[in-house]
């Protein structure tokens, strides 16, 4: 699926703050995880070819839902908040922790998870956690170094490079996608992998 994919329709389906309140386990899921702030609003629009689906927040890390987005009436996109919120308590977080980790290991129909990394950074403790997280995943798991945009040639060499260590480090082989909302860069690659995982002619 080339640069061109065109996404037909997005209805946003509920926002659920608990695993209870989730859509149901009808259709297959596509979810994108990371901290706030690391663009994960703007990817989703950008992946869906869309404007505004995703709220892009200058102040982050206010919603705690998780939210479905129904494609082309075919599959969902999952919008999942990672850890870490500093306005919440740690026992607030602890409860939000658990219900990611649920999700991501219990979900039967997630099929693909991509996990953003701000490609300008190296990754953060809560990334790391979340890495971990999702080796227990049955899903496929990739991930997308975000705001790619802000690196040179040689830097986003640089992010792609020290990111594939890391995970290396960790135990975990993955497929690593340079992105960027603001050029486009990497949308194609991603829809590839729901190609692989979600299955051809999705849309
Ligand atoms: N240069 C650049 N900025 C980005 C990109 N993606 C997001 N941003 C900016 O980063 C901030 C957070 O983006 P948002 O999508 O709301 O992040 P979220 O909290 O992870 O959902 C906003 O100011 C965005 O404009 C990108 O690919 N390139
Ligand atoms: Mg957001």
């Amino acid at each position: 699926m080339g640069p061109g994919v065109v996404v037909r329709e997005v209805a946003f389906v509920r926002g659920a703050t608990r695993l209870a309140h989730m859509a149901e386990q009808t259709l297959p899921e596509v979810a994108f995880v990371g901290r706030s702030n690391v663009g994960k609003s703007s990817l989703i629009n950008c992946f869906l070819g869309r404007r505004s689906v995703a709220r892009v927040s200058g102040s982050p890390g206010k919603t705690r839902e998780i939210n479905f987005y129904l494609v082309n009436g075919a599959f969902h996109v999952v919008d999942l908040p990672g850890f870490g919120y500093a306005k919440f308590s740690r026992a607030q977080r602890n409860v939000w922790r658990r219900t990611i980790a649920r999700y991501v290991t219990e979900r039967g129909v997630l099929r693909l998870v991509f996990q953003l990394i701000d490609a300008r950074h190296p990754p953060t403790a809560l990334d790391r956690d979340m890495l971990l997280l999702l080796k227990e995943s049955p899903a496929a798991h990739v991930v997308a170094l975000t705001k790619a945009d802000k690196l040179s040639g040689n830097g986003r060499q640089q992010a792609l490079y020290r990111t594939r260590r890391y995970v290396e480090g960790l135990g975990l082989e993955l497929p690593l996608v340079l992105t960027s909302s603001e050029d486009g860069r990497g949308r194609a690659e991603m829809w590839d992998w729901v190609d692989v995982h979600v299955g051809p002619h999705i849309l």
